[in-house]
């Protein structure tokens, strides 16, 4: 997680303010009152996350001017004093990590279909890890934001962190078998809230969803997204009670949580879990890690979205139909690390 050491003298100071407003142990009616019962957290909360309470602050306005929703970016602090990147620490201002190329970008190049793109692919933009490696073909398409490794070389990100729904092609150079280890953002507009505004409401709770394929150079299909992948989360925002999530091993189970749309997202709370710093390495061992779970594109809600549409022939092959995943809660569960061993 990244420091901002202004910030954290700044939140420093705000939390040694609060302690001193607490210090009184009468509530507004005179009566004594237990200090700890103004802690949540500690009194309800018993799960491995950092919990965070409220908004984050902004720390860069928009990623991405052209979007249709603002995808701004900020830190959180949580009760036990660790400052979070929200919704999530990416690579995208980073010049280093290669834009993915477009398949269907509205505010790039759009293709027709998947034949067209891969017939236009320009191959300078191929990325070589082994280099008596087989030529692999990749088609996925993200809600909101990914970014990709192959045996924990970065190959592609998604050019549109939030809005207008995109696609991408990529292709990439690697001896078999090979990891893919792909992080996953359902972007927020309020920082640490994990909502959006929608539908009327101010703060509803969006959902995420990725589905990829993966080819050789003789177009046959080598790894879809399925159940055998791997799926973990990091952030999982809005909560609203912390009674409601479990662990059971690994398992981060928000099922029984509240995702109801609301005008007033302050008091939510947010969870927060540091990812492991190699988990993109082809070495790192994920064996605990739950199994993704599938969605629906009807739950994933593609239909009106052509950079899906355009290439169901991709997606919704029916020999090899790859599936929507993610981790056990499509809604609350905002940042989310996926892999797979391609044999
Ligand atoms: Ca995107
Ligand atoms: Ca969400
Ligand atoms: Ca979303
Ligand atoms: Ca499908």
């Amino acid at each position: 997680m990244k420091t901002y050491k202004k910030m954290y003298i700044l939140s420093l100071l705000s939390i040694i303010l609060l302690s001193f407003s607490n210090c009184s142990n009468n509530d507004s009616n005179g009566n004594t009152v237990d200090p700890d019962d103004d802690n949540p957290v500690t009194d309800e909360y018993s799960g491995t996350a950092s919990v965070s309470q409220g908004m984050g602050i902004t720390t860069i306005d928009n990623l991405y001017e052209p979007g249709i929703r603002i995808a701004t970016m900020g830190t959180i602090t949580t009760s036990d004093n660790t400052i979070w990147t929200v919704p999530a620490e990416v690579n995208y201002t980073d010049n280093s990590f290669p834009f993915a190329p477009d398949l269907h970008n509205s505010d790039g190049t759009s293709y027709n279909t998947a034949e067209e793109a891969l017939a236009a692919f320009d191959d300078t933009n191929s990325i070589e890890i082994d280099s008596d490696g087989d030529l692999i073909t990749g088609y996925i398409f993200g809600d909101n934001y990914f970014e990709l490794y192959i045996n924990g070389q970065a190959v592609g990100k998604d050019a549109i962190p939030f809005t207008e729904f995109n696609s991408h092609i990529v292709k990439f150079k690697v001896s078999r078998p090979f990891t893919i280890a792909m992080k996953l953002v359902d972007w927020e507009e309020n920082l640490g809230l994990g909502t959006e505004q929608n539908g009327g409401f101010a703060h509803h709770p969006g959902d995420g969803g990725m589905v990829a394929v993966f080819e050789d150079a003789l177009q046959n299909t080598i790894a879809i997204t399925n159940s055998d992948w791997k799926a973990q989360t990091f952030y999982t925002a809005p909560i609203k009670d912390l009674n409601c999530p479990t662990e059971n091993g690994t398992i981060r189970d928000s099922s029984n949580c509240n995702t109801d749309s609301e005008m007033d997202g302050t008091s939510f709370y947010g969870l927060h879990w540091e990812i492991p710093t190699n988990w993109t390495n082809e070495d790192f061992d994920d064996s605990s890690w739950p199994n993704a779970t599938t969605y629906t594109n009807a739950i994933i809600g593609v239909d009106n979205k052509p950079s899906y549409t355009n290439f169901t022939d991709v997606f919704d092959d029916a020999s090899n139909d790859a599936q929507f995943i993610w981790s056990t809660n499509v809604i609350l569960d905002n940042e989310v690390i996926v892999r797979y061993t391609v044999e």
